[in-house]
């Protein structure tokens, strides 16, 4: 006789989404080289339907002196593996989009990382309470291999919707796949709905392909 539930997530089980394991320690993923971190030419852009029409560009000084924030959140991969309990520390979404705001008619963002690495959101999905352009986790500066200076984390969506290295934010005004959505990944990507690849997308819930 066995009480293991299946998927074997233990005593987890509630915060584990569907068809996800558990993971100890934090797995270096991502699609490309680890990018150079050089501070003098670093900035974060905040471009696209801005309010004012206009561009915002923070330096790295500007950036780190936006308000800090930190959050609990757990972490999914869509390659299966689940990290619970991180404590992110960095400039919650909503702080970034005070600082810069949108045009009202912005529906979606594109984020953007080095070597051109992007991610679209819905802006409700990005402007979620748990949002964070996380600099820190578990209190400790991340590391290069981990997105340091600056990684997008979305608690709510699968850990690609995350991009590393992230350099700006495109406010749009209709939506627009990033890399792995036009790669055969979910528009929308909710972990709990288990939304991992495009073709399980319903009408409405993504840009043809
Ligand atoms: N710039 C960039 N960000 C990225 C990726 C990538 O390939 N490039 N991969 C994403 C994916 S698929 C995952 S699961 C997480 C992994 O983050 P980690 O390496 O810190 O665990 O980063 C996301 N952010
Ligand atoms: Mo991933």
């Amino acid at each position: 006789m066995s009480t293991e539930r299946g998927g074997g997530s233990g005593d987890h089980g509630d915060r584990l989404p569907p068809g996800q394991r558990l993971q100890r320690g934090w797995p270096v993923l991502h699609y490309g080289p680890v990018p150079k971190f050089r501070p003098e030419s670093w900035e974060f852009r905040v471009f696209g339907a801005t309010a004012d029409g206009g561009k915002h560009s923070f330096d790295h000084r500007e950036f780190t002196a936006l308000p800090y924030s930190e959050v609990e959140a757990d972490f999914h991969c869509v390659t299966r593996f689940t990290m619970l309990g991180s404590e992110w520390g960095g400039v919650r979404t909503a702080d970034l989009v005070a600082a810069a705001p949108p045009a009202p008619e912005v529906t979606h963002v594109m984020v953007w990382a080095e070597y051109g690495f992007s991610s679209n959101l819905r802006l409700d999905d990005f402007l979620a309470d748990r949002a964070i352009f996380a600099t820190h986790r578990n209190g400790e500066q991340l590391t290069a291999e981990h997105g340091f200076p600056v990684r997008l984390v979305v608690p709510q969506l699968y850990a690609w919707k995350g991009p590393k290295w992230v350099r700006g934010v495109e406010y749009m005004t209709a939506d627009r796949r990033g890399f792995w959505e036009e790669r055969g990944h979910h528009n929308v990507g909710d972990p709990w709905r288990e939304q991992r690849y495009s073709y399980q997308e319903e009408p409405g819930e993504g840009p043809e392909l």
